[in-house]
């Protein structure tokens, strides 16, 4: 049972235990009391953006250790974060879990003055985007996460809570810094000269066409107000195929420290593109058998999430029609913003970096393609709309 310590924000911990970054030294200790058997050995495992991630072993088990760091890591120092990423963290699996039980790793334990999780090992797992690249089968793993969208879109929202319910719930989450990073480097960033950005000298062109093109910039403004604005649900907030581990038990969605409440087409927005990113890539480097089976796991998704909206709605409420299509339509122009900016922005999708010259070239304009016809277009009208526009093909 995890117990989380919810009396202290994080970022005024108790003064008897400043903040410290953990070691390899201090790490085994943090997790003992809350792992099977004395600590062996501990290893550092992080590759994120964002937080130092240990793996700490017992003879009989593992746990994984989880700290925010108060900077940007992929940035460095010069990158300053509050470190409340963690307390929401700890937060959201609780609230998620509770909804969809066994969809997420399970939080042995939380600690709000280092800001420090303690987690389930869910190796030997590996994240999604990794097993897309290798072109591996996953089949089941998408409508698993498609229904984990719907259980979360709609138990946390006025959809299935009282009004109060929602309130107790909404006061536990802020609008939070991280926000502010997706605001920055997903709705901002690719449309000025930001020095965050990052592209191939190959493709600086179609940079710099984001950037004067005031119908794409207009769009991303009004997209990063309703980002910021419409608070529906309590969504994962950075739900790419990084944040989903996959292996031979069910998928696990992970790191969840982007959590707040925002709009309902978000995550799936943000699924979708970065679905559509693998297809791509696996599409320029002719291997349209895997491309298909991407396509189809991107169907799977929708339609694992309609079906679940379909079981869970209140047939009292004669309108899941109108809620189904203002989410596909919502969930095209996030999809975009998420294909734009994973070409040009700070953080890339792998899928396409990790393609020789030619051809990445080749994904990077199509994908910037998609992302434009997704925004500029009139409101996607289907799952199957939102998928011809974002991979270029025509209807
Ligand atoms: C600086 S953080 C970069 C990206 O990593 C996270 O997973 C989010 O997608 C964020 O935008
Ligand atoms: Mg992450």
């Amino acid at each position: 049972m995890c117990e989380v310590n919810h009396s202290l924000p994080a970022a005024s911990a108790d003064p008897r235990r400043p903040y410290e970054a953990l070691t390899l030294e201090s790490a085994p200790a943090f997790a003992a009391p809350h792992l099977s058997g004395v600590p062996t050995d501990a290893e550092e495992i992080g590759d994120g953006n964002l937080n130092l991630v240990f793996r700490v072993r017992s003879r009989d088990e593992s746990v994984i250790v989880k700290q925010a760091l108060p900077y940007l890591r992929v940035a460095g120092e010069a990158w300053p974060l509050t470190r409340h990423r963690a307390r929401i963290e700890a937060e959201a699996i609780l609230v998620h879990d509770k909804l969809v039980p066994g969809c997420l790793p399970s939080l042995r334990h939380f600690d709000n003055d280092i800001s420090a999780l303690v987690l389930e090992d869910l190796h030997p797992h590996i994240p999604w985007r990794e097993a897309l690249i290798a072109g591996d089968e996953t089949a089941g793993v998408a409508a698993r996460v498609g229904r984990y969208s719907a259980d979360v879109l709609l138990g946390t929202s006025h959809v299935s809570l009282s009004s109060r319910q929602r309130r107790e719930l909404h006061q536990q989450f802020i609008y939070s810094e991280l926000c502010l990073v997706t605001e920055d480097l997903v709705f901002t960033a690719p449309y000025h000269d930001a020095e965050s950005n990052r592209y191939d000298d190959a493709i600086a062109h179609l940079a710099a066409s984001i950037r004067t093109d005031k119908a794409l910039r207009s769009a991303a403004a009004e997209l990063r107000f309703a980002f910021r604005t419409r608070d529906e649900a309590l969504i994962h907030g950075d739900l790419h195929t990084g944040s989903v581990m996959v292996g031979s038990g069910e998928p696990k969605v992970i790191d969840l420290e982007f959590a707040f409440f925002g709009p309902f087409g978000f995550d799936p927005g943000v699924l979708l593109a970065n679905l559509a990113l693998a297809f791509l890539a696996h599409s320029v480097a002719s291997r349209p058998a895997i491309a298909d089976r991407v396509a189809q796991e991107a169907r799977d998704y929708w339609d694992g999430l309609v079906d679940q909206c379909r079981r869970s709605w209140d047939p009292a409420e004669p309108w899941l029609h109108q809620f189904l299509a203002g989410l596909v339509a919502d969930a095209g122009r996030f999809a975009g913003m998420e294909m734009i900016r994973r070409i040009v922005g700070l953080a890339h999708a792998k899928d396409i970096d990790v393609l020789p010259d030619d051809v990445r070239h080749l994904a990077q304009s199509r994908a910037i393609g998609g992302g434009r016809a997704l925004v500029l277009g009139r409101p996607v009208q289907s799952f199957e709309d939102l998928w011809q526009r974002a991979v270029g093909e025509e209807s």
